[in-house]
């Protein structure tokens, strides 16, 4: 048997696209190459990690795979053991966040049906399912076929049908025109997203009717190429030299050979291994026509021949170490290069194996930290100082200088012990203490500032969340620190921020003190912190800044002069602000000025109930879909508005990373419980009294459950601006009107705090900050979709029809102010909101004696429903509403003042 004639005539082909994370079309005349080793029958080590459970290391397999040059990876978990639903389930989740695999496109490989479902809907881009076939007749082919292109993928057809799988040319050329014809008449897939398999077989058995295998094989190609128009080829090649187990080397060499031929005939794509390809013209000699002889079946002794040669190789011990998988480029360098390489680009793979190599080269774990560590994460420290690399890239290196040093770690101890013996000190850039103050819970920002810290050799001892100032002070004696960071999210830690300063000058400390989180602001370190603790003390902005900062402040050279150039800007600083105290309107004033609103029944909404409602376990899946994204990336430092980040011309490649590593993640929490949502609500009635709403037990209002006291606002309100208070939007009780007031709060940090755990204990501060940034947005989307079940028990909600754009933008009737967000800052009105709707027993939220919630990631407010209301800030407040404040709360003066410290127009010490 021959091949056929080469025809010069091929019919022009459409491209196949297909897409990981990043698109991939192939190239007319490329041969892709579909990566092997992720799958359970092409790869005995893959099985065993993927029985064993050990998916972190099967992942690496794929990377590895991608590093060798494979375009798509096959995935497949068809094996008795395997629950192939799951693995395919969770392999694909845990690929998808591995940006450098999941850029590449997957293949879906299954003989069963219910395993490529699974694995379709983990698919992100435009992959491929491998396979289905005319087995099971027309009616199941074409049912697939639609569901496949329901989901957008390419999809295999294999040349099988209902009398079994092809073997002839003939029979592989009948059944794939057969599928081709259902496929593009019936169901309207497009041509060029079919792939046939015309079922590579093994050769070389010794049994005569398989001699012509590759023959067939290669015909049946070119026949598809010629007459199919658009549709591509395919085939397992390892199949073809299966009678070779065990003999890598003829292995090799008959899967270049077939490549070689298969290609000349059109063959698009192959399944290989792609460490493991022989180059067709490197082939020996001898064995290249040994070969040849057996794949164009030239002579009938063809068979015997290779297998004479083969137990040569083997005797000659060659056989089973053939082409070695070549080492991906990198790995060719000195071991300091592939250090700086690992920690520029985030891979750890190998990190332990050449730490080791380091660490008995260099002869001292210490030189193997000053010296390459360091010198790779200060590439990766200019590369983020110069604007190249981002945050999310730096958190991943810091991740590799993690697992780096804590394999370095017993060896440290073991030389600081012989060091100490000595009388010698290991030296740092310096020791920085890390705290989010007292009554505070805020963590993101911090634990960022610390891994960016550590990455530049500073030693980070991070002492958590809610620290009161005495741990914080004691710490930092008993380790000699060099610098004391302090975070806080909200108002009420400004205060305590101001504690922690006094403590310090009382106890004679002399340390630089940095100030830093969300609610922080130069203005207020300079103003109301600096001036209690006569060391220098330093507002930083972002992460960014935490370095350069640090540095100046430790550096012998630098230190006088930033110091001096500092206290000059605080100085300016403070003068600029000791400005007139702005014109206020009176409080009664105000109180005539109130938001104008004509009190009609109609526009009063009436609950659905009234009372409290608990939601246990509420589905991170539904709360997924009201997710605003844009503060996720600004929680990792990439500034800009979703989706449209994705098209910034600096960083819009790395948010889009970010994007699909932290929905891979979610994907993971979701699909694994991981964490869990809680919230509570309810609908009371209500009516304004002056600045307060009074909550009723029922539509009598004879009893009242409890109030709201608001404030109003009274600086800067020209001409006849309203003097707004979140009262007004509720009826007063003059009006005779029954209007009510719904409450709120939500958590999705159930659990985070373990999840984070288990992050950091693997030294993977990038997924535990992932963690945190996914767990505040599902809080945050918790609240809004609560929110829109509100407005539907109200009534008004169910007409509404927003897209979830509009929803982030708010584009709905009614509010939902939280207390400490600016149109009512006194965080303590939380306590109501606890004891009305039992908060800590109906959801586990706790409140810190700062009015903060722990876990973290909650959020509680109030619900308004009338037409009219809406977000405003408060402002400044005066004295007299002040003192109006505290008869009407019942609390002393200087509590209000030291609660709304933010918002006085006054300065209460003089
Ligand atoms: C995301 C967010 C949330 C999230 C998560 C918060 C969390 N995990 O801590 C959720 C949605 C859960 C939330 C809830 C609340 N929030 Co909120 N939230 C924000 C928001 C939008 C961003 C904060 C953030 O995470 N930024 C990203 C991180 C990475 O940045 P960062 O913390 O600022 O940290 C950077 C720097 O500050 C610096 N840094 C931080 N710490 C340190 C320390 C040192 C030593 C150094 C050197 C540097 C440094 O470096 C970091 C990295 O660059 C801000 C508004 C804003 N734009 O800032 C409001 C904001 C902080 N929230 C606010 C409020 C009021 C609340 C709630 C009280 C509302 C409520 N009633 O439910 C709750 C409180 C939560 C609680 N657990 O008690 C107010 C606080 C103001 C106030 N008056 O107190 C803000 C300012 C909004 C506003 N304008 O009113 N919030």
């Amino acid at each position: 048997m021959s091949l056929t004639e080469n025809d010069s005539t091929l019919v022009e082909t459409k491209a196949l696209r297909l897409s990981g994370s990043q698109p991939f079309t192939q190239q007319p005349g490329v041969f892709l190459v579909i990566g092997e080793r992720t799958n359970v029958a092409g790869s005995p080590k893959f099985a065993k990690l993927i029985k064993e459970g050990k998916y972190e290391d099967a992942v690496s397999i794929a990377r590895q795979q991608v590093e060798n040059g494979a375009n798509v990876l096959d995935i497949c978990m068809d094996e008795g053991m395997i629950d192939g639903v799951a693995a395919m389930t969770r392999f694909l989740q845990l690929l998808a966040s591995e940006p450098e695999v999941a850029k590449a496109p997957f293949m879906v490989d299954s003989s069963k049906w219910e395993v490529i479902q699974a694995g379709l809907k983990c698919l992100q881009g435009k992959g491929i399912v491998n396979s289905i076939s005319l087995k099971e007749g027309e009616e199941k082919f074409r049912q697939q076929a639609r569901t496949i292109l329901k989901y957008g993928a390419a999809v295999v057809v294999m040349a099988f049908d209902e009398q079994g799988q092809a073997a002839t040319y003939e029979d592989k050329v009948r059944i794939c025109e057969r599928a081709y014809r259902i496929l593009v008449d019936e169901t309207g897939f497009s041509p060029e997203d079919i792939i046939f398999d015309p079922n590579v077989l093994t050769v070389a058995t010794g049994m005569e009717e398989h001699n012509n295998y590759a023959v067939d094989f290669i015909n049946a190609t070119r026949w598809i190429k010629q007459n199919l128009p658009h549709a591509k080829v395919s085939g397992g090649i390892s199949n073809i030299s299966f009678s070779f187990r065990g003999n890598n080397k003829v292995r090799e060499a008959m899967h270049s050979a077939f490549l070689y031929h298969a290609i000349a005939a059109g063959l698009d794509m192959g399944i290989v291994n792609a460490g493991q390809l022989e180059i067709y013209e490197e082939i020996e000699p001898e064995l290249k026509e040994l070969v040849e002889d057996v794949l164009l079946n030239r002579r009938p002794d063809a068979t015997e021949r290779l297998v004479d040669y083969g137990e040569t190789l083997k005797a000659a011990g060659a056989g089973a170490t053939a082409t070695e998988k070549k080492e991906e480029a990198w790995r060719s360098g000195t071991v300091e290069e592939r250090l700086a390489h690992a920690l520029v680009k985030g891979i750890d793979s190998y990190i332990e194996a050449d730490t080791e190599e380091a660490r008995a080269k260099l002869g001292r774990p210490l030189l193997v930290i000053e010296g390459p560590l360091m010198d790779g994460m200060g590439i990766v420290g200019d590369l983020f100082g110069a604007g190249k690399m981002f945050l999310p890239q730096v958190v991943k290196s810091a991740r590799v200088m993690k697992k780096s040093v804590a394999y370095l770690t017993p060896f440290m101890e073991e030389e600081k012990q012989a060091m100490a013996a000595a009388g010698q000190e290991i030296k740092t850039q310096g020791k920085i203490v890390l705290a989010t103050v007292k009554g505070d819970v805020h963590d993101i920002g911090k634990n960022i500032v610390g891994v960016v810290l550590a990455c530049n050799n500073y030693e980070v001892i991070d002492l958590g969340v809610m620290v009161p100032a005495e741990k914080i002070l004691q710490r930092a004696k008993e380790v000699r620190a060099d610098i004391i960071g302090l975070s806080g999210l909200i108002t009420p830690s400004l205060d305590e921020m101001v504690h922690v300063a006094r403590e310090m000058q009382r106890q004679g400390f002399t340390l630089p003190l940095l100030i830093g989180g969300a609610t922080t602001s130069r203005a207020h370190t300079a103003i109301k912190i600096a001036p209690h603790y006569s060391a220098p003390v330093v507002h930083v902005l972002d992460a960014s800044r935490a370095v350069p900062v640090s540095t100046a402040l430790l550096s012998d050279e630098s230190r006088e002069a930033f110091i001096t150039q500092h206290q000059t800007e605080y100085e300016n600083v403070r003068r600029s602000h000791a400005a007139p105290r702005l014109t206020a309107v009176p409080l009664e004033e105000a109180r005539r000025r109130r938001t104008a609103i004509e009190w009609r029944a109609e526009d009063i909404a009436v609950p659905e109930f009234t009372g409290v409602r608990v939601l246990d376990n509420f589905p991170l899946a539904t709360l997924r879909e009201f997710i605003d994204w844009s503060p996720f990336f600004h929680a990792w430092g990439l500034k800009g508005i979703y989706p449209r980040i994705f098209e910034h011309e600096e960083y819009g490649a790395q948010a889009k990373q970010i994007f699909k590593e932290g929905n891979a993640l979610l994907d993971r929490i979701i699909e694994g419980n991981l964490i869990r949502a809680r919230g509570v609500y309810g609908f009371f009635p209500a009516n304004a009294e002056g600045d307060d709403v009074a909550l009723y037990a029922d539509e009598s209002r004879t009893e009242e459950l409890t109030r709201f006291h608001f404030l109003r606002q009274q600086v800067n309100r020209e001409g006849n601006e309203p003097c707004r208070s979140l009262a007004d939007f509720i009826a007063p009780k003059e009006t005779g009107l029954v209007d009510s007031i719904g409450a709120f709060a939500v958590t999705s940090g159930i659990g985070l705090k373990e999840l984070c755990e288990r992050f950091r204990a693997e030294n993977d501060d990038y997924n535990a900050i992932m963690a945190e940034a996914i767990a505040d947005r599902l809080a945050e989307a918790f609240a809004e979709c609560l929110h829109k079940c509100v407005r539907d028990e109200w009534g008004y909600g169910r007409t509404e029809n927003l897209t979830n754009d509009e929803l982030i933008h708010e584009r709905y009737r009614g509010i939902r102010p939280a207390p400490g967000y600016p149109a009512c800052p006194d965080h303590t009105e939380k306590g109501t909101i606890w004891q009305l709707l039992d908060v800590e027993k109906n959801t586990g939220i706790q409140i810190t004696e700062s009015f903060a919630m722990w876990p973290g990631s909650s959020i509680s407010g109030l619900y308004f429903a009338h037409p009219q209301s809406r977000y405003f800030s408060l402002g400044k407040i005066d004295r007299d509403q002040v003192e109006d404040y505290h008869l009407r709360k019942g609390i002393r003066i200087a509590d209000v003042e030291r609660w709304l410290s933010s918002n006085l127009n006054y300065d209460p010490s003089s």
